[in-house]
């Protein structure tokens, strides 16, 4: 009798390695760097998964039954990434939405530079929403001493990125400029596993995600996409379906899979919009594009911004490629009539 053959199984080791001997040049290292946050994302998931289960049990910055100290989750996070990077001693420095200034790892001629926001939307956690890491990284010039300056790179420089999403299951998603690759978590076997490669996301989706509570601290263009977005008319599949999930890797995983546009604005609270640039908006910006998205800040490409700080922040409009152009029709015809005025 005929056996079927399992199905051919990938874990993320496997397929790293495999891309790694497609690319002639390729060192190795930076794959070795990817498995270290692939070992780190699992720690991560089993710490998040529990988390409900801790806060029964003892609260963050509590002892918990055990008498181990229960750290806050991002904390927690950020401890497990950095420990993880600083064992392959080739990444020099890291920077971390947890730690104001940059993060020296013992090995000082590591070549990479890695940016973090170890838990984000970790807020979250209490209401059993959706959480992420993400990761952004650069080589260090080899001129440049290990220091912040030699960090400010624009989004154009990174080398890879990508996410780890822990929702009802842990998903990561990673690209080093040759598409976006997607794996799920299998626990039972702790391998991440090859779901999808060479994503791409919809040329046009019917999903806006922007948060409407902040509507009347907006720009006139903005109001205006935003009430067009809502219009009945069956020839452009409008209304759109309004999404917002509050947890950035969340709404950005959601509009890579079904299209449509993230926005998170300039506002009155936010004069330069609320998400960073460096280690949110350029890592996902690069997923998004290398998907075949596009991500603005409203005037221009969000991975040409040259950086003046590390920890500086951007408003965000990313997405399918029609969707973000047409909130940039509306951005700049209202932007043309404010300066007419
Ligand atoms: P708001 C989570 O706190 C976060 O940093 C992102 O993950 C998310 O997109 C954004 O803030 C949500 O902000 O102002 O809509 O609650």
């Amino acid at each position: 009798m005929e056996h079927s053959r399992a199905q051919q199984l990938v874990t993320l080791e496997e397929y790293i390695i495999q891309s790694q001997n497609k690319f002639a040049g390729a060192t190795g290292e930076l794959s070795q760097l990817l498995r270290d946050i692939g070992l780190a994302a699992k720690i991560i998931s089993r710490e998040v998964n529990k988390a409900g289960i801790t806060n029964i049990l003892g609260f963050s910055g509590s002892e918990n039954v055990h008498g181990e100290e229960v750290k806050k989750l991002d904390i927690f996070a950020d401890d497990q990434l950095i420990s993880a990077l600083e064992r392959s001693l080739i990444t020099c420095m890291v920077i971390s939405e947890e730690n104001d200034g940059i993060v020296q790892l013992k090995s000082t001629t590591g070549k990479y530079i890695v940016y973090l926001d170890p838990l984000d939307g970790s807020s979250n956690i209490d209401v059993n929403v959706s959480i992420g890491s993400i990761f952004s990284i650069y080589i260090k010039d080899e001129n440049d001493e290990v220091c912040e300056a030699a960090a400010l790179q624009p989004g154009t420089k990174q080398v890879a990125s990508g996410y780890v999403l822990y929702g009802s299951s842990t998903t990561l998603a990673y690209t080093t400029g040759m598409g976006v690759s997607l794996f799920t978590l299998d626990p039972s076997i702790g391998e991440f596993i090859l779901s999808e490669e060479s994503i791409r996301i919809p040329e046009e989706g019917t999903i806006y995600s922007i948060n409407e509570g902040s509507y009347n601290s907006w720009g006139e263009g903005l109001k205006k996409y935003v009430k067009y977005c809502q219009e009945e008319d069956s020839a452009t599949n409008r209304p759109y379906s309004a999404r917002y999930i509050g947890s950035m890797v969340a709404d950005i995983h959601r509009t890579l899979i079904k299209g449509g546009i993230f926005i998170y604005p300039e506002s009155r609270n936010y004069p330069q919009g609320k998400l960073r640039l460096m280690y949110e908006c350029n890592p996902l910006s690069f997923i998004i594009e290398q998907a075949g998205g596009k991500a603005s800040d409203g005037n221009g490409r969000i991975m040409e911004i040259e950086p003046k700080a590390i920890h500086q922040r951007t408003p965000i409009y990313c997405g399918s490629p029609a969707n973000v152009d047409k909130a940039m029709e509306f951005l700049l015809t209202y932007k043309e009539e404010q300066v007419l005025e």
